[in-house]
């Protein structure tokens, strides 16, 4: 089934996030798209959304797989009056946010793996990419993309993620709304983004914690050429991800791409 754009639109009026629905049955990219909104000066809370991604990114040059009439693939634009070094914080809260939205349609834990993974019995559910855009050392708009697996089903995953993703419905059992979804993620996104903007991030840090997927556990991190293992020690006030060493000594890292480690 299509999205009925004009449904949505009515069911998000008067929101913050969702002020303005930007629908297109086909795009590359939603963040693409979002990013032009923005440089044209669409609002804070526009939210791009397309029924399929013919170039839908993950992070690195990576791809997200978007096949068309089963996900939801959107972009949030915010307008945040933060440092341009805390827009990472927004993954995060993101992260957050989503998780939450997804709680309340799937009873399983809905795990999160630094930065930007929302995991379901270990499989990836949900991407997040969120890009920013400075002007003059500011930031003049971030934008926030959420990929999430709605109603895929095994089959139709990329032999290359079959094993490693997961959806909704394979959760649960059962087909989901994508438009219910949409308004769920919406809702659950506002009070959020305000507790930040008003009591910064440690709010946020906190229920990250709480959800973090790799609480105990053996990381490698890889970021550019550099390996670096250890034991996960958290998150820290600006979201950077510190791990441990044999000795005990515990690293910051900021960016990268972290594996859980088996046994
Ligand atoms: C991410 O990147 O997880 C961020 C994905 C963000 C996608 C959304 S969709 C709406 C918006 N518009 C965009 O163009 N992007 C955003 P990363 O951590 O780099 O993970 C990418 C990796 O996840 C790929 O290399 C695959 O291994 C795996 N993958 C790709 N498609 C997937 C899918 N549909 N479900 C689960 N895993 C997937």
């Amino acid at each position: 089934m299509q999205f009925d754009e004009k449904t949505l639109q009515s069911r998000l009026t008067g929101r913050r996030i969702g002020c303005r629905l930007h629908y297109e049955e086909t795009v590359d990219s939603t963040n693409r798209v979002a990013m032009e909104l923005a440089q044209g000066g669409a609002p804070e809370g526009t939210v791009v959304l397309a029924d399929r991604q013919t170039a839908g990114k993950g992070r690195l040059q990576r791809s997200w797989q978007s096949p068309a009439g089963c996900n939801l693939y959107l972009s949030v634009i915010l307008r945040p009056a933060i440092p341009p070094n805390d827009a990472a914080q927004i993954t995060l809260l993101a992260g957050v946010a989503v998780a939450e939205a997804i709680s309340a349609v799937c009873p399983e834990r809905v795990g999160i793996k630094w930065p930007n993974d929302l995991l379901i019995g270990g499989r990836k559910v949900c991407g997040i990419l969120t890009e920013s855009r400075t002007v003059a050392g500011g930031i003049d708009s971030v934008i926030v993309g959420i990929g999430l697996n709605v109603n895929m089903v095994k089959a139709d995953f990329d032999p290359a993620h079959r094993e490693t993703a997961t959806s909704l419905r394979e959760e649960t059992g059962r087909e989901h709304s994508r438009e219910d979804l949409l308004v769920l993620l919406c809702e659950r996104f506002e009070p959020w983004y305000e507790i930040f903007l008003h009591d910064g991030f440690a709010p946020v840090r906190e229920e990250w914690l709480a959800r973090a997927e790799m609480a105990g556990k053996r990381l490698r991190v890889l970021f550019r050429d550099e390996v670096r293992e250890g034991l996960f020690a958290g998150i820290d006030r600006d979201g950077a991800l510190l791990i441990a060493d044999e000795q005990g000594a515990v690293r910051r890292i900021t960016a990268g791409d972290a594996t859980i480690m088996k046994g």
